[in-house]
């Protein structure tokens, strides 16, 4: 039991060292963190899509969760194994310490010096291992001795995983977005009250920023204030530049309404959301570089050290509307979204277009550079697949035998949506009707009025794109470039 309290008291008080010195010099270097950012890095990418599927948003906080378990389970093995010596609990704290060390130093992003974090969780962790080991008496009358050491160790593990969290805090972000006012010069044009079918089922036209669906690999979400950052422009270039926050707000700030999808949306999926973007013109500030013959991809890198990869075709194309976003629905950025700047282009998934606390721009080839997904066997390239969606009726929902109105949403960003259909138990496919298109490169929402029959009923949609093209029902699973297949609808008409 004693040597369980130790083990346990050691980890805490370990990771939790690791974690103030981590405060004071580099947040990203806390061991737990660096730890937990490796495991999503390593994680094959089926558990990934595993993950994100059944846990959602949360898919973080149970990454967190599990592994201080996993770390508790350590703690408790360490004492359990130092019954008669301190030796392997103090070998077993050194690995993990060795763990934390190559976790921080895998970090694309962290400076040499921040090493010192995990160095002294290590030192912390079998230092305090031996003492407390010691302390454990062997006689009943030492206990209360043991139990106050043990507490005050507990303690003091406590206010520094505290003053850490508080430390890396420190950088007040939160000000320096709050002092940014964002005046496009010119605004997007209204959405007209009837653009979406909100009261049948689907969602607003815009999605509130905190519905908006969030993906992304930060386990903590990178803190850059707007006066730090340092956007760099290079690589196949004619002039490298660096821009301030300043210099891109000195820049005409134009607003659009796009709206964004991931490519790990399932048929039907929940990944999708639409905004008002304010930004910058990002194919003409290439033109202002002068982008090299031959160069094909560009390549940008977020704060954190997470990589995507966009074709320079797409952002150059006339009337491509790709940009480089200060704001979305007329605030800055949320820190969540990329604050303070973040790129989206209209037409591709958001993980080969829309990188987040953007820091660096590099004119390279798709031969020279693999980004981050397309490490994990993701495709290179990704064009947003033509799709619909059923918001109406929800699946096995019990509705009124009759007429009945089912609705939903398609999309087809900069190509537009043409038309949707509908089909009720495999019958012949059935004319919706459209909102107004608000524009090419956002979504559009549907609905059609069906006469049923009492009974068991399947729905299915499909939407055809400007193109000409009609989504099939062929079936693909999200990897490597987009899931397909039609939506369906199972649900039941109800007599009276
Ligand atoms: N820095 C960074 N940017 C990122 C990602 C990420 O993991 N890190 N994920 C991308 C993916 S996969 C998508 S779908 C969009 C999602 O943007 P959102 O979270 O604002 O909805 O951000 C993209 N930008
Ligand atoms: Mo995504």
């Amino acid at each position: 039991m004693r040597s369980i309290l130790v083990g346990l008291v050691s980890v805490a008080a370990a990771l939790a060292a690791g974690h103030l010195v981590a405060g004071l010099v580099s947040p990203l270097a806390s061991p737990f963190l660096a730890v937990g950012n490796t495991a999503i890095d390593l994680t094959p990418t089926p558990l990934k899509d595993f993950a994100v599927r059944t846990f959602g948003e949360n898919d973080k906080l149970v990454l967190l969760g599990g592994m201080a378990v996993v770390l508790a389970v350590l703690g408790v093995v360490a004492g359990l194994v130092s019954r008669r010596s301190p030796w392997p609990g103090m070998a077993l704290a050194g690995v993990l310490g060795l763990l934390g060390i190559a976790a921080v130093l895998a970090r694309p992003t962290t400076t040499a010096w921040a090493v010192i974090a995990p160095v002294v969780s290590l030192v912390v962790g079998v230092a305090a291992f031996r003492w407390l080991w010691s302390q454990a008496p062997a006689v009943v009358p030492g206990r209360r001795k043991f139990l106050l050491s043990t507490a005050a160790i507990a303690a003091g593990a406590g206010v520094a995983a505290v003053g850490g969290q508080l430390l890396a805090g420190r950088v007040d972000v939160e000000a320096s977005r709050r002092a940014i006012t964002l005046r496009p010069r010119e605004t997007a044009p209204k959405i007209p009250f009837d653009a979406d079918f909100s009261r049948e089922g689907t969602p607003p036209f815009l999605t509130p920023l905190d519905k908006f669906y969030r993906v992304d690999t930060a386990l903590s979400i990178p803190r850059l204030r707007a006066e730090d950052l340092r956007l760099r422009v290079h690589g196949m270039v004619d002039r490298e530049m660096v821009l301030t926050y300043d210099d891109l707000l000195r820049r005409p700030l134009v607003e659009k309404t796009i709206t964004l999808v991931c490519v790990s949306n399932e048929v039907g999926g929940p990944y999708i959301s639409t905004a008002n973007f304010i930004g910058v013109d990002l194919a003409e500030l290439l033109r202002e570089v002068g982008v090299r013959p031959g160069s094909d991809q560009l390549a940008t890198r977020s704060v954190d050290g997470w990589t995507c990869g966009t074709p320079v075709e797409t952002i150059m194309a006339p009337g491509s509307n790709a940009m480089l976003a200060l704001g979305m629905n007329g605030e800055p950025l949320p820190l969540e979204r990329g604050f303070p700047v973040r790129m989206v282009v209209p037409g591709l998934y958001g993980y080969v277009s829309a990188t987040k606390w953007l820091v660096d721009m590099e004119l390279t080839t798709f031969d020279a550079f693999d980004p981050y997904w397309a490490q994990r066997t993701w495709a290179k390239k990704a064009p947003v697949k033509t799709m619909s969606r059923i918001d109406r009726p929800k699946s096995f929902e019990r509705v009124p035998a009759g007429k009945f109105v089912v609705a939903g949403i398609a999309w087809a960003q900069h190509r537009g949506i043409d038309r949707v259909e509908v089909r009720v138990d495999g019958g012949p496919w059935q004319p919706t009707t459209l909102t107004k298109e608000v524009n090419v490169d956002t979504w559009r929402m549907w609905r059609a009025e069906l006469d049923l029959e009492p009974g068991n009923h399947t729905v299915e949609c499909r939407a055809t794109d400007r193109d000409g093209y009609t989504q099939t029902n062929d079936r693909a699973a999200p990897i490597p470039d987009g899931a397909t297949g039609w939506h369906s609808m199972v649900f039941t008409s109800v007599a009276g």
